[in-house]
């Protein structure tokens, strides 16, 4: 994983007032009502013809600023360009502007979703009876990269909890392990063995069970883009970026700590926890600073947070863990 940072001009940055001081997320009927609000609003941030509008319960800027908020850093979500045009996804190539580019030949539907292992319900489901249970949210979450960048992404999606216990783990799921696609005349980096594929991830179950774990289906009130992990894909906002699985096709339950991609690949660079720890370097480089992208100070690093600035919510997870042992 190399790193090429884009300079972008301070224009491009979404003027925060726009987008935090909008309420256009509304559910049910309402939601055709708030097109036009929504229209507005993300016409700012949104080019004409990205994905359509999705209907969203929304709790409004208190939840909004107790999840993004951390001391002395710059939170301004960034903007739909620099969200949807800087990405890893290695099945469509390894630099950062080969999902945008090639992504878009993914046919992202219909999909289905398998679940298996230590659950009541179990099976495989069409995407669309998969979430029609849920209400979606949106929750603007920093998003720091193990390559040492970050961003504030505001996602929609449900709750991954809420998502995992109507599945029915049984007494022995003590994790769960997620898998991405495998479609290679699709994902044309599929054909290079760069990695073991189809990209894998897990989390221990009390890990995913936290308020903050989230499966993504939309960014900023849209239908994810084809690059961010269409149409299904999650996000772990007090890990590295790679714990976030892209085009999720199926999950597992399990009594053991399931293998996953990166830590496989590296197990000396990346482990199956992934927190953001400032204080454990990956070999080659250091973890103490980052840099946001879209920042117009390019030099200008900031500190990196324990746990992406989220250890009030999480860090009981890791009480009496040896985190440089289980990085
Ligand atoms: N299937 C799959 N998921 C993936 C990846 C990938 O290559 N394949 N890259 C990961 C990495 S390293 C990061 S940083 C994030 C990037 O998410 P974004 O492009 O939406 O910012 O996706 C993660 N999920
Ligand atoms: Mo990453």
């Amino acid at each position: 994983m190399t790193t090429r940072i884009p300079r972008i001009a301070p224009s491009e940055i979404t003027p925060q007032e726009v987008y935090f001081n909008r309420r256009a997320f509304l559910t049910g009927v309402a939601a055709a009502a708030a097109g036009a609000a929504l229209g507005r609003a993300a016409a700012a941030v949104v080019p004409a013809g990205s994905g359509a509008p999705l209907a969203c319960t929304f709790d409004g800027a208190e939840s909004v600023g107790a999840l993004v908020h951390a001391p002395d850093q710059n939170e301004k979500p960034n903007t739909w360009y620099q969200i949807t045009h800087f990405n890893n996804y290695y099945e469509f190539g390894t630099s950062k502007t080969d999902p945008a580019e090639y992504a878009g030949r993914l046919q992202t539907r219909p999909w289905s979703i398998t679940v298996a292992g230590e659950a009541q319900r179990t099976g495989t489901f069409a995407l669309e009876d998969f979430l029609k249970p849920y209400a979606l949210e949106e929750r603007i979450y920093r998003f720091r990269c193990v390559e040492a960048w970050s961003m504030v992404i505001p996602w929609v999606g449900i709750p991954l909890a809420a998502m995992l216990k109507r599945l029915e783990p049984t007494s022995r799921a003590r994790y769960v392990a997620f898998e991405s696609l495998y479609r290679p005349g699709q994902m044309p980096g599929q054909k290079v063995p760069i990695l073991s594929w189809p990209y894998r991830e897990g989390l221990r179950i009390d890990e995913a069970m936290n308020p903050l774990a989230f499966m993504v289906v939309g960014l900023y009130g849209r239908v994810l883009p084809n690059q961010n992990g269409a149409p299904l894909r999650l996000i772990v906002p007090w890990k590295y970026g790679f714990k976030g699985i892209k085009a999720i096709v199926r999950i597992t339950f399990t009594e053991t700590q399931p293998p996953t991609t990166w830590s496989r690949a590296r197990p000396d660079y990346y482990g199956f926890y992934a927190n953001v720890n400032p204080n454990v370097p990956t070999p080659g480089w250091s973890q103490e600073s980052e840099l946001r992208i879209g920042n117009p100070f390019f030099h200008q690093r900031q500190k990196t947070l324990m746990f992406n600035g989220y250890g009030e919510e999480v860090a009981y997870l890791y009480k009496g863990m040896n985190l440089r042992e289980h990085f």
